[in-house]
Order: C-alpha cells, then sequence, then structure tokens
C-alpha cells in the first residue's frame, strides 16, 4: 500500500489498463460461460443497494422483505409461490445448503449422497465440508442418471439424492419423476439442481417445447437450486436456494441474538451477504416478468439451433448430444478434441473443455455474428488438424 494515495483519476486509469487483458462478454468470445454480462437496470439498482446487509435483517427488514419476496416469485416460476429460501452467493452455496439440511434431516446412521456423474462440483465441495460420502450414479445413453442404477445405490445409509435439471456440461435434464419416486419410497430426501435450467425450463415450456417435471410439482422435491447470475441476468453473487417448506430450512439454523437490529436466525453460510444482489433480482424480475425472459430465452435457443447446424455441416466434428437448453457439446471421432479445443483458444474462443468435448453455452450475450465466426473458426480449424 503506499504512504500516500493516489487521485481516482490516476487509479482508474490505472484500473483500466491492468483490467485490459480480461475477457469481455461484449467481444462474443466467451463461448463457455454460464454467467453473462448482467442487465443494464438490475446494474442501476444494485448500485443503489450497496450498504444492505442482509445478515443483519433487524437493521434492514425492508431489504430482508424484498428477498422473500424475490424468493417467491422464483418460487412461483417453480411451480410453488410459498417456497422458502435465499438468494445466496451462488448455486455451490445453494447445493451446500441443500445437502446441508438433508444430512440435518437425516437419521444419522444415513450419510450417504446419491448424485450423477454428471453433478456439479459443489456437490464434492459440500460433501466433503458436511462428512458426507458422495456416491456417483452412473448416466444412461442420454447422459440422464441411470434410474435402475440410482435405485441398486439407494441403501439404508442414503440420506440425500441429488437431481440435475440442466447439467453443467450438456444441459441435460435428469428423469426427476423417477428420481423422486425413489426417494419417496426410501423417505430420502431430494433435491433438485436447476442453477442453470430453472431459468430456462419454465420458458421453453411457455414457448411451447416439451419439457418434462422437473420442480416442486414433482412431489418427493425438497429443495431446488435456481440461480439468478446464470440465465437471469443478475450481477454476480446471486444464487438461489428455495425449501419446500420452512422445517427444512430452519433444520440449517444458527441463532445470532446479539445483533444491532435485534436477534436474528441464519439460514445461509454467509454472515454478512448483499443485500443488493437480492433486491437486483426482485427488480429484475418484476421488471422483465415471465414475457421478458420468454424473450431471452427464446433467442438464445434460436441461437443455439443455427450453432447446431453449423457444427452438422462440418466434416469432422460432431454433436455430443442433442441439446435440450442452450448448452452444445462438439466432439468427434476422427480428431483430438484437445487439439481442436487448444486451437480455438489460440484464436481467441473462451470454451469449456471436458474430457470428450467443447461445451458451447449460448448466453445472452452471444450474437448471431458471433456463432457465424466461431463456426468459421471451427471449420478452418477442423481443416487444418485434419478431419
Ligand atoms: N450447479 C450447476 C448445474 C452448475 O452448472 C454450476 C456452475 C453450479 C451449480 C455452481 O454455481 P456457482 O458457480 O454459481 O457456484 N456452473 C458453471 C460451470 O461450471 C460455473 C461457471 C460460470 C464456470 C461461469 C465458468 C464461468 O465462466 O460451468
Amino acid at each position: 500500500m503506499f504512504e500516500k494515495g493516489l487521485p481516482r483519476k490516476a487509479v482508474l486509469g490505472k484500473l483500466e489498463s491492468e483490467l485490459k487483458e480480461d475477457f469481455t462478454y461484449n467481444s462474443g468470445r466467451i463461448l463457455g460461460s454460464m454467467c453473462t454480462s448482467p442487465h443494464q437496470f438490475a446494474r442501476q439498482v444494485y448500485m443503489k443497494c450497496l450498504e444492505k446487509n442482509l445478515g443483519d435483517p433487524g437493521l434492514f427488514c425492508a431489504a430482508t422483505q424484498l428477498e422473500q419476496e424475490a424468493i417467491k416469485m422464483l418460487g412461483s416460476l417453480l411451480s410453488h409461490p410459498n417456497a422458502y429460501g435465499h438468494i445466496v452467493s451462488g448455486g455451490t452455496e445453494a447445493n451446500i445448503l441443500a445437502l446441508w439440511a438433508a444430512r440435518n434431516l437425516a437419521k444419522t446412521r444415513r450419510r450417504e449422497v446419491l448424485a450423477p456423474v454428471s453433478a456439479h462440483c459443489s456437490f464434492d465441495k459440500a460433501a466433503n465440508l458436511l462428512g458426507l460420502k458422495l456416491i456417483k450414479v452412473k448416466l444412461n445413453d442420454r447422459f440422464q442418471m441411470d434410474i435402475k442404477e440410482a435405485e441398486k445405490a439407494v441403501t439404508k445409509k442414503t440420506a440425500a439424492i441429488v437431481g440435475v435439471a440442466g447439467t453443467t456440461g450438456l444441459g441435460v435434464v435428469d428423469p426427476i419423476r423417477e428420481l423422486s419416486e425413489i426417494a419417496l419410497a426410501h423417505e430420502v430426501y431430494f433435491h433438485v439442481d436447476a442453477a442453470f435450467g430453472g431459468f430456462v425450463l419454465p420458458f421453453l415450456e411457455e414457448l411451447g417445447s416439451n419439457v418434462p417435471d422437473f420442480d416442486f410439482r414433482v412431489p418427493g422435491v425438497c429443495s431446488v437450486t435456481v440461480d439468478p447470475h446464470k440465465m437471469g441476468l443478475a450481477p454476480i453473487p446471486a444464487g438461489g436456494i428455495l425449501f419446500r417448506d420452512e422445517e427444512m430450512m430452519r433444520s440449517i439454523s444458527t441463532s445470532v441474538p446479539y445483533l444491532a437490529g435485534g436477534g436474528a436466525e441464519h439460514t445461509t453460510i454467509s454472515g454478512t451477504r448483499s443485500g443488493a444482489s437480492a433486491i437486483a433480482v426482485w427488480a429484475l424480475l418484476i421488471h422483465l416478468g415471465r414475457q421478458g425472459y420468454r424473450g431471452v430465452v427464446g433467442r438464445c435457443m434460436r441461437l443455439t439451433s443455427k450453432l447446431v447446424d453449423g457444427i452438422r455441416r462440418i466434416n469432422g466434428v460432431s454433436l455430443k448430444t442433442n441439446p435440450a437448453l442452450n448448452i452444445v457439446g462438439i466432439t468427434s471421432n476422427e480428431l483430438d478434441i484437445e487439439s481442436v479445443a487448444g486451437e480455438l483458444r489460440r484464436m481467441g474462443w473462451a470454451v469449456s473443455l471436458f474430457p470428450s468435448y467443447i461445451r458451447v453455452v449460448v448466453m445472452p450475450h452471444v450474437s448471431p455474428s458471433h456463432i457465424e465466426h466461431f463456426l468459421q473458426d471451427l471449420k478452418e480449424t477442423v481443416e487444418k488438424l485434419g478431419g
């Protein structure tokens, strides 16, 4: 730290040059991220609420009320307007909270969690933190959690089952109804990770697509993760955890009696936490409405089709699976996909690389010309590598 501070202008100039090497969403080069440029209106609201701390709800009763209204709106999106929960730091915290509740509600001999091989790494973190054993269940040929394998894996030690609605790699939706039946039959907690899909599937359904039930409509579902800072267009950090009932949420409660605003119960990991995030979500949900989000999702899906058509026309690469959401897996029988990804990255494309495929997430910041440009470069790369 300097002895004497620098004027704002000098610091801002320094900042600008320091940040130059970062990728930006505007450039269209970020094709492997589940985040996007936050909506302009949400930024504006966020900036107004920087001092709000949901960790001391007595000081910020009104902000706390808006967080709860945001939760009810997310609940209504996921077929349960009376859900309980919080806007948290992200999908990772939301998934940890769900497994924390599952562990606390389960009998002590139940310390195993079943999740598909495709589950996000936040479940590894959660299991490690919570002293749970994570059992990864094999996938079927459509990359969903295999029901027969899940049935075999449930035992008297199972505390919870996790299903994913929009997997990290391929955007696949697990068979939530079938998993719910297994969970109900064994009286096991059932969590659905819809961190990504939760802001896509309801709108796809409204647009007329055939969407399998994945939310609180399914009776065994105890909690759902749904992240506003992914397809919800909210500023980071904004994850969402919804519980079916208050008792489930209360199972992770810690009493904080000394707070300035009066005693409170925390049901999150964070103590001090961003009211601005929750209020920006509240404002954006009201501003965009279902119609606004339908527009966003419809556009992303049209661009996804454009990308899919383009990939089909390039000899040497193919689709890992037919995408159900705006997430596309690109694979190859002839070429080493890691080399293809390496070449694309050298050309400036920020794509994700999974063990047998490249993942492209067609987020709202992606435009038709970005897709055309990417397809051109992909074709060139494949030709160069001898496809
Ligand atoms: N659940 C699912 C299904 C996810 O895909 C993710 C994150 C999470 C939970 C955890 O969410 P948080 O990252 O909010 O804690 N999936 C993204 C991924 O791994 C995270 C991400 C986002 C990675 C932007 C890179 C990036 O640029 O792809």
